[in-house]
């Protein structure tokens, strides 16, 4: 067979249009965190710094927020990342006995792009 040399603009039509057939954004969770009246609060800011990669700040706004209104959105993500999450504050807040929980709720569903 002969030699054919590939140049880089050559395969692209094809490769967009394999790509596009099985796009689909993957469903996305909200974690929500609610108030109860005994975790500390520094206890709060400390997780969401800790288990969510806030700031400071961020997590002072979201600790007050949720105390204020009783629940408040922490962040977006997929599945896995969103209920490994939740499972590591569970762990944490039982370790230090603190009945801090968080919730998971659907963000959108998987629709085509
Ligand atoms: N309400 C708690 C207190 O007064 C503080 C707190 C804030 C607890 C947010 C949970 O998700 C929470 N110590």
């Amino acid at each position: 067979m002969e030699d054919r040399i590939i140049k880089p603009g050559d395969l692209e039509g094809d490769l967009l249009t394999e790509e596009r057939v099985n796009l689909k954004r993957p469903d996305m969770y909200r974690v929500v965190l609610l108030n109860d009246d005994y975790t500390p609060r520094e206890f709060v800011v400390w997780i969401l710094m800790r288990v969510f990669y806030k700031g400071e700040t961020e997590s002072t706004r979201i600790m007050l927020d949720t105390h204020t209104s009783g629940k408040s959105a922490i962040g977006v993500y997929t599945y896995d990342v969103a209920t490994t999450k939740i499972a590591q504050v569970d762990k944490i807040a039982k370790q230090y006995e603190h009945p801090l929980t968080c919730i998971l709720e659907v963000e959108s569903g998987g629709e085509e792009e």
